[in-house]
């Protein structure tokens, strides 16, 4: 029987059009798992940037599978984000992981990605004994498995927690208002309110500063390209 609820102090959720989901409740800090292959959604990493900085959630980028040949591509596609002020870790969790530690220490944190990123191949590292099942990818369909299929929290030690959670397809975030949503680009932050009309939407209103300051090299295209679908997203 439950009695008592006590208030959550972050709550990290995603929703579409028709429901919500919640992910975890009073986790102090997300973790975004990407890998050299299969490769990854850049805007599935945004979305979950947007969720953390929205739900005042500090986030990490974990760049898993660095063994692998080939991965400049993504360290390049990571370095704006290192720009933008974000924490970018190369990994390779099969071959050591004492370099993700200090991040977790004293953290409720949770792992989140698209499948075959090797979240559980990171708590299999850090708890040799949990035995947590993992999958080899799909090289044909570029893609994990959805081997993980519930969320699970660890006990690193008497200070840490870490969940484990299932792979990502999709990540809705139509719980944000559209004032969250601009707050939740960091980057943006200097130029709020400073656009020509109050309600600028920073779509295509003239005088817009955020617009402006893409010009300017102070916003990424890339950045803007997926603020610009999520507005619309959120709005309908
Ligand atoms: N080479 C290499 N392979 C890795 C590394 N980490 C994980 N893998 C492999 O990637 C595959 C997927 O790993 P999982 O840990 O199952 O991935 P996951 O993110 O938990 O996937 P879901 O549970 O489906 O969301 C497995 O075959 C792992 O052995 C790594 O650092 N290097
Ligand atoms: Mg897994
Ligand atoms: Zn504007």
């Amino acid at each position: 029987m439950i009695e008592t609820t006590l208030p959550r102090k972050t709550l990290l959720y995603r929703s579409n059009a028709f429901k919500s989901k919640m992910l975890a409740a009073n986790v102090t800090q997300i973790i975004i798992v990407l890998a050299t292959q299969p490769s990854f959604y850049e805007a599935l990493l945004n979305r979950c940037l947007i969720a953390a900085e929205a739900a005042n959630i500090k986030a990490l980028i974990v760049l898993n599978k660095c063994d692998l040949a080939d991965n400049d591509d993504a360290k390049k596609k990571l370095e704006l984000y290192t720009t933008l002020g974000y924490q970018v870790l190369p990994l390779s969790a099969k071959e050591n992981i004492s370099t993700l530690r200090p991040y977790l220490q004293g953290e409720a944190s949770i792992l989140v990605g698209q499948s075959g990123m090797g979240k559980s191949t990171i708590i299999n590292s850090l708890l040799p004994d949990e035995l947590v099942r993992t999958q080899e990818v799909s090289h044909v369909l570029d893609s994990g498995k959805h081997t993980t299929t519930a969320a699970h929290l660890y006990h690193l030690d008497e200070h840490s927690q870490l969940i484990d959670s299932p792979g990502l397809q999709e990540f809705g975030l139509h719980h944000l208002s559209t004032n969250e949503l601009e707050h939740a680009y960091i980057e943006f932050r200097p130029f709020l309110g400073k656009c020509r009309f109050n309600n600028c939407k920073h779509l295509q209103e003239p005088d817009c500063a955020i617009t402006a300051a893409m010009a300017t090299n102070k916003i990424a295209p890339e950045r803007l390209a997926i603020y610009k679908m999520l507005r619309t997203e959120i709005s309908r």
